[in-house]
């Protein structure tokens, strides 16, 4: 076991061999201007601050040789995974699958779907195409977690309140203990990103634990 001593609210153990880091929706449709985060009306630039520490935290993965998984918000080329509700909703200036400068947003495949390419997956890595904000929600995550007898979550992506905290919410409800890398999330709200890690931790972890990267590379070094 290594244990993350600076977690919040309590030191977080896991086991690397059960472990896996989901890397949730780092894609151009959300972190560049022209995407589904822009057409939602969000100010997308706040997002770009944690590519270096996502990258460093994918980076301490790879090099250790433990799992990594990415996700994808993302829709069938003919919408029929998209629910009327979600693509109805609001006043978009575009909706999803409708022509943007980056392709048909939130579309798969798409250019502007892409996951970034500072954070590109590499071959081997897993990759979930979800039309939900849960990344549980209508995909295989589950079984593939559960083939690769997986336990803990280590968690990152965009954004912390959205599809972040929804993916731990359902992770947690399946029996997972999960970790959010405080400076490996954002959101478009400063003030959601800090409420949802304050209600994450709260109430002895009732959701999950919190750390900045440098607790759990603290803690992996003292491990070698
Ligand atoms: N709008 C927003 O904050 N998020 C999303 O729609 N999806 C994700 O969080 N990935």
């Amino acid at each position: 076991m290594i244990t993350v001593a600076a977690a919040q609210p309590f030191p977080f153990a896991f086991p690397p061999d059960r472990t896996a880091l989901i890397v949730i929706d780092m894609q151009r449709d959300f972190i560049e201007p022209g995407g589904f985060g822009e057409t939602l009306g969000n100010d997308v630039s706040l997002l770009s601050a944690i590519v270096p520490t996502t990258a460093r935290l994918i980076g301490l993965f790879r090099a250790q040789g433990w799992t990594i998984i990415h996700t994808r918000e993302s829709h069938a080329a003919d919408l029929a995974d998209c629910p009327p509700a979600k693509r109805t909703r609001g006043g978009p200036a575009l909706r999803i699958g409708d022509e943007g400068p980056m392709g048909r947003i939130l579309v798969r495949g798409e250019p502007g779907n892409d996951i970034i390419p500072e954070l590109a997956p590499l071959p081997g890595e897993i990759i979930i195409d979800k039309p939900g904000k849960g990344a549980f929600y209508a995909t295989a995550l589950g079984d593939i977690l559960r083939l690769k007898g997986i336990t803990h979550l280590i968690f990152a992506g965009v954004t912390t309140e959205v599809c972040v905290q929804t993916t731990m919410r359902e992770a947690n409800d399946r029996g997972y203990d999960c970790l959010l890398i405080e400076d490996a999330t954002e959101s478009y709200f400063p003030a959601f990103k800090a409420a949802a890690i304050d209600m994450i931790r709260a109430q002895g972890a009732i959701v999950g634990w919190t750390a900045p990267l440098a607790a759990l590379e603290a803690a992996v070094k003292g491990t070698r």
